[in-house]
């Protein structure tokens, strides 16, 4: 049989875990016998999930985009907690689907505070200590939108493609150090990703998902889990998923 990883023995932060692919990645985890230390903005949804997954989930109030509060936050863990094994970059938000030109220039702003910065100030912050105990894996939350182009995407698909080149350049510096690093790219999912895109206006936010079976965040939880529990030799760089029902189109000809 196959020896993958004992969850028992894992620690796992997942950022965002308020909502979608980071609430299903905590839930699963600790299913399957992992601590996990969910974070987020959304206290009130923190406080429910730990009621819900009980003392295997720890919970703290986690704004990515405050460094400060993200540098304290390795020394605030209670002990059977403060030694994270994985790291699950997945706060992460797309605002508007406007052109470039009409965009507005704080949901750029928010987006690159949130899905870069936030990102490596949480990187930052974790890694060190898994160099120093040779064991650890970043997994950073990326999205077909980094490797396709698609009218809208603009500054979205410019963090995504940050993200997964980061995450490549995170396996070069890591060489030797045995900490692992994975980078998932999904497509098309249905989450509150696109109520916050089109920033609470439910009818626009059902647009994508209609008539068609989009990915869920069990499915994206279940690659992280396979990721993570895979043996400590064994290191997935990306994985691009997308539902069956999504794939490629031709390249639009402007003619006349
Ligand atoms: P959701 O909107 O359902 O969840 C997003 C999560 O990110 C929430 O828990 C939210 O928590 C958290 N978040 C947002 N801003 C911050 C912040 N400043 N600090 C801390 N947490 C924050 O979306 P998804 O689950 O779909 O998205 C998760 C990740 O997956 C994102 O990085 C997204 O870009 C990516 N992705 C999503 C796809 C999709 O189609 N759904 C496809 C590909 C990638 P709170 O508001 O409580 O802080
Ligand atoms: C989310 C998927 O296609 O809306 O990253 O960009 S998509």
């Amino acid at each position: 049989m196959y020896a993958t990883l004992n969850p028992a023995d894992l620690v796992v932060l997942v950022t965002g875990a308020t909502a979608g692919f980071g609430e299903a990645i905590a839930r699963r985890f600790v299913e399957i016998g992992a601590r996990v230390i969910a974070t987020g903005r959304r206290a009130d949804r923190l406080d429910a999930l730990a009621a819900e997954l009980g003392p295997r989930c720890h919970i703290a109030t986690l704004d990515v985009t405050d460094e400060a509060a993200v540098n304290a936050l390795p020394g605030a863990l209670p002990a059977e907690f403060a030694e994270v094994d994985v790291l699950v970059n997945n706060a992460g938000l797309a605002l508007g689907l406007e052109p470039a030109w009409r965009a507005q220039m704080s949901d750029w702003q928010q987006m690159i505070a949130t899905n870069i910065n936030g990102l490596l100030y949480c990187t930052r912050a974790f890694l060190p200590g898994m160099v120093a105990r040779r064991r650890g894996h970043v997994i950073n939350m990326s999205s077909v939108a980094a490797n396709w182009p698609y009218p809208g995407a603009n500054v979205y698909g410019g963090t995504k493609a940050f993200v997964t080149q980061l995450s490549h350049n995170l396996r070069a510096d890591l060489h030797g150090t045995a900490v692992r690093v994975t980078d998932i790219e999904p497509g098309l999912a249905h989450t509150e990703f696109s109520l916050v895109r089109f920033k609470g206006d439910a009818e626009r936010a059902a647009k994508p998902y209609a008539g068609t079976r989009p990915l869920t965040a069990a499915d994206i939880a279940e690659t992280v889990l396979w990721s993570a529990t895979l043996p400590h030799h064994v290191n997935i760089n990306r994985i691009e998923v997308m539902s069956t029902d999504q794939s490629f189109g031709p390249f639009p000809i402007h003619r006349g």
